[in-house]
């Protein structure tokens, strides 16, 4: 178990290769204190993420870390490819040979779940939301006495200034996936009155899984990072094919947690919502009503990679020293 001091962090993300290295990522940065993972069934087969996110909690010693499955269905499906696409994380041999049986899943779904965490919390939550916003969304509609335990939400989603990377038959593209995937729910969480800090394209866009990072992280030589460099590998035939356009989304939202503020520029913003076609899910700049929202717009983009690299190397029991 963690210390006291630790900032108490719940985990929201939805399954994607993207999102479990981010849950690796996130138990090996230093003074956090992970309360509980939860699931969206978005970018995922939820009961292949509940195998892996197990999985992970117990080759890394957090066993005691419950998991919790989303039951909220987004109106915008994920491509069923993307979806069955992290099976292989699980079918890995370190996967295969991790016992995950001792992590235990919460039998609430996992906007009660959080709830429930954040009634418990003495101190006030940070949420690590790395998929479509439904849970949480869900979660304070029902109990807005709760959002005064949340210290904030860093979440991986929208695009301010940017294109968005939705390309259906009918959107304009406007739109980032995590928004789309459920927009009403993206308008919810913006406007509840949390304290939401948005990861958008805008800063995810300076972070391609490129070769250069594999061969970083290949050099590494470590348990942790081939395991890593392996999940990464199973992504660069992925969207669209045979090129290398998978980013850093999420891990780039959990390092936030732990990045130095002189090393992020963020912005604050009237940001609105949009719940229709053609750009259904689109956060734009709205000046008359939008919600007070903070905005992740740049990085200091060779600081943050050498800072992933580090925590994702090593031992899978050891705690890496502080980056
Ligand atoms: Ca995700």
């Amino acid at each position: 178990m963690k210390s006291e001091q630790c900032r108490p962090v719940l985990f929201d993300h939805d399954g994607g290769i993207d999102d479990l290295l981010s849950l690796l990522l996130l138990v090996r940065m230093p003074n956090i204190n992970l309360l509980g993972v939860t699931i969206t069934p978005a970018d995922c087969y939820a009961d292949d993420a509940v195998i892996s996110s197990r999985k992970l909690l117990a080759m890394t010693g957090n066993s005691h870390v419950p998991v919790s499955e989303g039951t909220i269905a987004g109106p915008n499906p994920f491509p069923p490819e993307w979806r069955a696409q992290p099976k292989m994380c699980h079918a890995m041999p370190v996967m295969l040979r991790t016992d995950e049986t001792d992590v235990p899943v919460s039998t609430d779904p996992a906007h009660v779940f959080i709830q429930k965490q954040l009634e418990q919390s003495d101190k006030p939550v940070t949420v690590l939301m790395t998929g479509p916003a439904s849970n949480l969304a869900q979660a304070l509609k029902e109990r807005p006495d709760l959002i005064e335990k949340v210290e904030k939400v860093v979440w991986m989603g929208g695009a301010v200034e940017v294109n968005g990377n939705v390309a259906m038959h009918d959107h304009n593209r406007s739109a980032e996936w995590n928004a789309y995937w459920h927009p009403q729910a993206t308008k919810e969480l913006l406007s509840c009155g949390v304290k939401v800090c948005m990861v958008p394209l805008d800063a995810t866009n300076a972070f391609p899984v490129d070769r250069s990072l594999l061969h970083t992280l290949a050099e590494k030589n470590t348990p942790v990072s081939d395991l890593v460099g392996q999940f990464w590998a199973a992504t660069t035939t992925a969207i669209p094919s045979y090129e290398f356009t998978y980013f850093l989304w999420d891990i780039l939202s959990t390092a936030v947690l732990t990045i130095p503020e002189d090393k992020m520029t963020i912005e604050t913003s009237l940001i609105s919502v949009s719940v229709n076609t053609p750009n259904a899910g689109q956060t734009y700049l709205d000046a008359e009503k939008g919600s007070s929202v903070s905005w992740l717009k740049s990085t200091d983009v060779d600081y943050v990679k050498a800072m992933v690299v580090h925590y994702l190397s090593g031992e899978f029991l050891v705690q890496p020293e502080r980056f």
